[in-house]
């Protein structure tokens, strides 16, 4: 795999760089994909349908148990070497925001300690009601473990669809989308709001759009430089080109 001599020397600079991940840089780990079906007792479901408020009030029990086989799932996996490459783009590049779409704390485990969780962490619990994070709590209870402080029910960190995302956050996302030199989308659909539209603030604000991911998405016509493949080949492979 070669790279445009034009992105290394970019990359060089180095500029202020943005890189947006979602699923696809957690497949090689051996996580599934949002896109990807569910299995077992998951199969019926759409992640869409379970990963909402509505779902939570009808059947607090289920999706806690959702949560709870995905933190299992995290819990059984690695970074990957794309998780790393990113990790070390991070050393190497003063003014680089990392902003993920990614519940499973995966970048954190890797060593990246500046990112935007944009929709929270799964390894995070918090009170429903009086959003108190919990300590600690069991995982295989009966029912859904309650709040030390209002009884409430505890539910996980994470943005569910319908929710607002935390608005430091997207704030912080948008600022700097719309202020840097190069913008990378690294295994994301697009599909999902307003996550999915900061490649476009970041494109039409004058900066590089890269796209590395396995499929084209909506971004594909935008990006100046596409790459449709493997995030944890293709990141490491980079990352060696131009600091190798
Ligand atoms: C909100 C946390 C309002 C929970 C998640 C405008 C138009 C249409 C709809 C909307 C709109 N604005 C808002 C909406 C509604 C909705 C939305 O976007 N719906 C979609 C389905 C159309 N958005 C919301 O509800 C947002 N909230 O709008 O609130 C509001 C505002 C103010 C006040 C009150 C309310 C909240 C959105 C966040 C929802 N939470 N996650 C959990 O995880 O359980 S979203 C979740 O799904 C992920 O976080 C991620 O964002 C998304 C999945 O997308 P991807 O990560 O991209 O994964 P996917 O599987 O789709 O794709 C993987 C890609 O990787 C594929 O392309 C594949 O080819 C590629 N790939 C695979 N392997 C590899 C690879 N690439 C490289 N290497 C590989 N090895
Ligand atoms: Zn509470």
């Amino acid at each position: 795999m070669t790279f445009d001599p034009e992105l290394i020397s970019l990359l060089r600079v180095p500029p202020k760089l943005v890189a947006l991940t979602g699923a696809g840089v957690s497949q090689e780990s051996g996580l599934r994909t949002f896109r990807d079906a569910q299995t077992g007792l998951w199969a019926q479901y759409k992640p869409e349908e379970l990963a909402s408020p509505e779902a939570f009030r009808r059947d607090p029990k289920l999706i806690w148990d959702w949560y709870a086989w995905r933190r299992e799932a995290v819990k059984g996996v690695r970074p990957n070497p794309g998780h790393y490459a990113l990790a070390e783009m991070a050393q190497r590049v003063p003014e680089f925001t990392l902003i993920t779409q990614n519940v499973d704390g995966l970048h954190r485990m890797a060593g990246h300690q500046k990112l935007i969780e944009l929709h929270g962490n799964i390894q995070r619990v918090r009170c429903a009601d009086c959003y108190t994070f919990a300590e600690a709590w069991g995982d295989d209870t009966e029912s859904v473990p309650r709040c030390s402080v209002c009884g409430g029910l505890l539910r996980p960190d994470v943005v569910w669809f319908g929710e607002a995302l935390p608005r430091d956050q997207l704030e912080a996302a948008i600022e700097a989308a719309r202020s840097c030199d190069v913008f990378f989308s690294i295994g994301t659909s697009g599909v999902v709001q307003p996550a999915a539209s900061l490649a476009f603030a970041a494109h039409n604000r004058g900066a590089v759009v890269v796209e590395i991911n396995a499929e084209p998405t909506p971004l594909t016509p935008k990006a100046n430089y596409v790459f449709h493949g493997k995030s944890g080949e293709i990141l490491p492979r980079l990352v060696e080109a131009v600091w190798g």
